[in-house]
């Protein structure tokens, strides 16, 4: 059996998962699909990229230690692909020690190669992108990503002869024409390979500056640049290097990858060149899409416009969120991403014509012929005329899947869907039955749901669910076998008379109704379910040892007033029965006037490490008792200073 193994890039772990992550998920998906359809045996890869500085500023930044952050936002990402029902057969993380092996073998094999070297470098370091800029990539001085000015870093690192491969690596672009595309971006790749411009690679970063990486095989006080350790997952996550378990390199390898254009260059020539230097076979294609613009600007947390996908899904429905991605956007291209174009297009492609379709003709079916398929009779013109444009369009449509245009693909494969609509209003059925033309309404009919079947098994790579709903709908359950598409198009019926098909569809639902407003009520429903999370949490058993490590003290409240520089907050001096009455600052001026609070008996967790909360430091916290509105402090009226236990 053939394979095919498509990967997507393993996103970075510093940010949560957007809807351009979603996008090139969901069409390595839609591949994965696409060739098993084929009766190919296919293989999906994504995953999380989780060294270097990025994520080690970012997990800083969080409080927390590298590990404990990136398994935090790796496991997001699992839960939404999830959710989106992405059909991946491995989830490689980097920081796996299988990985981390396949990277030090694949080091060691390049080095003992005599490819890699220790040498001096300065260069302009872009934090962000983590690598080095010459002079001439900077625009005005700045990194032509992130708009920002690199710092200028020298320092001893070792660094892989990429430059030795720009002649063969140009040539090989140039003898394969399918090597990257859409042409654009290998005519890019070709641009940057113009003239002797290719520098060596530094594939490494001093321990001293960076430590959150995997450590050189050749010198334990480096550890790999993040770009090298990152491109290797394609391969580690099938076993190489690693000798138990290398078969799966044999099987899958060479991989087609799929990429966005801000990591062309890393693929384009970085990827390719290790491949070459290790003497490992080249990966079979480079895909790279555009970018998702929201109002024609790049999605950014900054401006608060990024999308998410998991609420696209679930507003709009899985499947009909799949169509419009990969129907909006022209593969290569930017497409620009709204609310607006979403509902345009699923009511005119889902509702319209394809539900459209499926509705009427199921209904008219269980009306005239009790939900039993009728025969087919002699065909007219009109009838070949259905068959030879699904067939057409079904060979285009595989074709263009092939070469990753999925939206003329799909373009084309409506063709048939709103002629077989038109058809159904020629033929009219209605008049048919009027007029006691049985005969001739069964094959009407039966051209429409044999054609109709066709159509819902090429659509299962990109609307799964409803692909197999439509066949069930048709009679028919969905099995993939090796030969599905071969059988598909070679034959003109497949459904049967003894089959029973269903009275209604309702596939597609329209949508009128504001986005905004629901939007709202998931706000509102969301709140609730934390709501409740939080009472599970609380719920949660602690151990009798954690509980004993509070320190909770019956105290008096000794002055109360307003924090000086904040309106929620409330500055208090309680007596704990120590030498000094302890200031303790607290979140509850909604609810209290703070005179009234003087004197009261109150219980503090003591043992707090001091705080500061808007210039003034709290040294414990008052407990109070909350239900809905309502809170009030607890109390207890034994002396001061006694520890509650
Ligand atoms: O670059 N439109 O990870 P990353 C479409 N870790 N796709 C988009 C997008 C948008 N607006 N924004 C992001 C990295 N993407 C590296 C990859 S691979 C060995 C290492 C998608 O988290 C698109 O696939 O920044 C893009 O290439 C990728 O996310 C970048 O993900």
């Amino acid at each position: 059996m053939s394979t095919y193994y498509v990967t997507t890039p393993i996103y970075y772990v510093n940010a949560r998962p957007h809807l351009g992550h979603a996008y090139t998920t969901i069409i390595a998906d839609t591949l994965k699909r696409f060739y098993s359809l084929l009766g190919t045996d296919a293989r999906m890869l994504t995953g999380t990229d989780e060294h270097g500085d990025k994520i080690v500023k970012a997990a800083i930044k969080e409080n927390k230690s590298p590990k404990e952050f990136v398994d935090g936002i790796s496991a997001e990402y699992k839960a939404l692909w999830q959710d989106l029902k992405i059909d991946y057969d491995q989830f490689i993380r980097t920081t796996d020690e299988n990985h981390k092996k396949s990277v030090q073998a694949l080091l060691q094999k390049i080095y003992d190669k005599g490819d890699i070297y220790f040498g001096e470098y300065g260069g302009h370091y872009c934090f962000g992108c983590e690598r080095f800029y010459t002079e001439k990539e900077l625009e005005d001085g700045l990194c032509p990503q992130h708009k920002t000015k690199p710092e200028y870093i020298s320092e001893k690192n070792y660094f892989f002869k990429m430059s030795k491969y720009q002649d063969w690596l140009k040539q090989y672009i140039l003898d394969n024409p399918d090597f990257i595309r859409p042409e654009r971006y290998r005519n890019e790749v070709l641009a940057m390979l113009e003239g002797n411009v290719l520098e060596d690679l530094c594939i490494s970063r001093p321990k001293s500056r960076l430590e959150w990486g995997i450590e050189l095989p050749f010198d334990k006080d480096y550890v790999c640049y993040v770009w090298f350790d990152a491109l290797a997952n394609y391969i580690s996550a099938l076993g190489w290097g690693n000798e138990d378990n290398s078969q799966n390199f044999e099987k899958y390898w060479p991989a087609s990858h799929l990429v966005a254009k801000d990591i062309l260059k890393p693929h384009g020539i970085f990827w390719p060149t290790m491949l070459k230097a290790a003497d490992l076979p080249i990966y079979q294609n480079l895909n790279v899409h555009g970018y998702w613009l929201v109002k024609d600007t790049k999605m950014s947390k900054s401006l608060g416009n990024v999308v998410d996908p998991r609420f696209a899904a679930e507003y709009f429905g899985l499947d009909a969120f799949r169509y419009f991605l990969l129907r909006d956007m022209h593969f290569g291209s930017d497409a620009s991403y709204s609310e607006e174009n979403l509902i345009s297009r699923i009511n005119s492609d889902l509702a319209n014509d394809l539900g459209n379709l499926f509705s009427r003709v199921l209904s008219m079916n269980a009306k005239y012929f009790a939900k039993k398929v009728p025969s087919l009779g002699t065909l007219t013109a009109d009838d070949e005329n259905i068959f030879s444009c699904v067939q057409n369009a079904a060979q285009n449509y595989l074709q263009l899947f092939k070469e990753v245009r999925f939206s003329q693909g799909l373009d084309g494969l409506w063709e048939p869907i709103r002629l077989m609509n038109k058809y159904v209003d020629s033929q009219a059925p209605w008049t048919l039955y009027k007029e006691g033309n049985i005969e001739r309404l069964g094959t009407v009919l039966r051209v429409l749901l044999e054609n109709m079947y066709k159509i819902a098994v090429l659509l299962w790579p990109v609307m799964p669910d409803s692909s197999i709903k439509m066949q069930e709908q048709l009679g028919k359950k969905f099995t993939l076998h090796a030969k599905l598409i071969d059988d598909l198009l070679n034959c003109n019926v497949h459904l049967r008379t003894d089959f029973e098909i269903s009275e209604a569809s309702n596939l597609f639902p329209r949508f009128e109704k504001p986005v905004e407003e629901k939007k709202e009520e998931k706000v509102k429903k969301e709140k609730k379910s934390e709501n409740k999370k939080d009472i599970v949490q609380e719920t949660q058993l602690i151990e009798f040892a954690d509980f004993q490590k509070l320190d909770l003290r019956v105290g008096t409240i000794l002055t109360a007033e307003q924090h000086p520089d904040a309106d929620k907050l409330l500055k208090f001096e309680v007596d704990l029965g120590e030498e000094k009455p302890r200031q303790i600052i607290s979140g509850i001026a909604k609810f209290f006037n703070p005179t009234e609070l003087i004197g009261q008996k109150v219980v503090v967790v003591a043992n707090l490490p001091p705080r500061k909360l808007r210039g003034l430091e709290s040294q414990g916290m008052i407990l109070t008792a909350e239900k809905g509105e309502h809170l009030s402090l607890l109390s207890s009226v034994a002396p001061n200073g006694s520890k509650i236990a």
